[in-house]
């Protein structure tokens, strides 16, 4: 993973440990309180101090709204429920009638927020391939009000060229949002490519430990930051303290995460790329990936997650996600212990078959998220499932 350096700016690693969190003042204690109190004392009725009520804001939160915001170098953060709260929340800025871009390969549960709840309140969403900038911009209608991109995309690790993308929207006057998760601000800080909103499930790599639900949108324009924050507050989506504190918690050791994900995600999808069951490996960071050279110039690093696609289809893939053993079985990404898990049959089930394998989510696809167990370790994990995958497909 190459550093990110300013001569002003502490770095990411400085900042992901002390962004938002000053020592207690009463105490002196180095870690940010867990405030779980629901409301404030005021001294004045109608005149609180800084908080009054938890749901509108929380010191806790406070503090990792802050770090957040840090991270990905924007004015503004908001921490939510989850990431789909987070999406939810920022798609309550339109109206019926708006129509959105979004690229074609996004979580299946952000999918299913457009075709399924923003639809029936009168948001249409076009799905484009976000890799290709012409079909992106021919995709923008007189009443596109946002575009939606994910990069890496989840599960096809698809990029976007956001600094084009960027410019295609605001060409027509539209905010461009990135939904960071796969990368997280180590590897790539949207806004400072030109998009306006970055969207995060916290859930994933920023918290790191697989026990906190979470989201969070980072922004630049105060103008939408007012609109986000009475969102917030007014529709309620937000954290609990305690979540917010496990996620300051988490956020300490990101950078250093980050790095050891890459490092082994690298390691395997070379590996992977040399076996005979495998039939593709997508990786950003391997060479016969389509996008590398955006890949190299838009990344710090190329993350911790592979995608393969194996020999046999369907059975092949049952075969081999449950011979597993280190890598455990189960939806979701991001934290310190491996994953595996069956795109079509899980996280990608409510989009409909046809639209999937029209993208590339075919029925032997199987996403990995490479955790931070000993390389060799997953190695043999891999090799032993790629075996028992293997029989029955000759
Ligand atoms: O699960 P939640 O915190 O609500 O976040 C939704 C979400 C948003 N964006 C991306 C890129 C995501 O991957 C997710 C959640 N994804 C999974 C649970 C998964 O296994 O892919």
């Amino acid at each position: 993973m190459r550093s990110e350096r300013s001569p002003t700016q502490p770095a990411l690693d400085t900042l992901a440990i002390h962004a938002g969190q000053e020592p207690d003042p009463v105490h002196g204690g180095v870690m940010p309180n867990l405030v779980l109190s629901t409301t404030f004392r005021q001294p004045e009725p109608g005149k609180p101090l800084q908080f009054d009520y938890s749901r509108s804001g929380n010191p806790t939160r406070q503090a990792l709204e802050a770090c957040l915001a840090a991270l990905e170098k924007a004015s503004f953060g908001f921490a939510f429920a989850s990431g789909c709260a987070a999406a939810t929340t920022l798609l309550s800025t339109l109206g019926p009638g708006a129509h959105v871009v979004c690229g074609d390969d996004v979580y299946g549960g952000t999918y299913r927020l457009f075709a399924r709840v923003m639809a029936p309140f009168g948001i249409k969403t076009s799905f484009v391939d976000q890799s290709d900038a012409g079909k992106f911009a021919a995709a923008f209608t007189p009443e596109t009000k946002l575009a939606w991109l994910e990069s890496p995309s989840n599960p096809l690790l698809k990029l976007a060229d956001i600094r084009e993308l960027a410019g295609i929207a605001h060409a027509r006057g539209v905010p461009l949002v990135v939904d960071n998760t796969f990368a997280s601000p180590m590897l790539q800080q949207p806004l400072e490519l030109g998009a306006d909103i970055v969207l995060h499930s916290a859930t994933k790599y920023l918290n790191g430990h697989s026990d906190v639900v979470g989201g969070a949108l980072l922004l630049r324009d105060p103008q939408l930051a007012e609109r986000i924050k009475f969102l917030q507050n007014a529709m309620g989506a937000v954290p609990s303290p305690f979540d917010c504190y496990l996620l300051l918690r988490g956020l300490k050791t990101l950078p250093v995460r980050m790095r050891a994900h890459c490092q082994s995600a690298a390691e395997l999808a070379q590996r992977l790329q040399a076996h005979p069951q495998v039939e593709r490996v997508y990786y950003p960071g391997l060479s016969a990936h389509p996008q590398h050279a955006l890949a190299q110039r838009q990344m710090r690093g190329f993350g911790g997650m592979v995608s393969v696609v194996l020999r046999g289809g369907e059975p092949a893939a049952r075969r081999f996600l449950q011979a597993l053993e280190w890598f455990a079985l189960a939806e979701s990404l991001g934290g310190v212990e491996s994953l595996a898990e069956h795109p079509a049959l899980m996280t990608h089930a409510s989009i409909p078959r046809e639209l999937r394998e029209a993208i590339g989510i075919s029925d032997g696809l199987v996403r990995l998220s490479v955790g931070l167990e000993g390389v060799d370790d997953l190695w043999a994990d891999l090799l032993g499932a790629l075996a028992a995958a293997e029989k029955g497909t000759g």
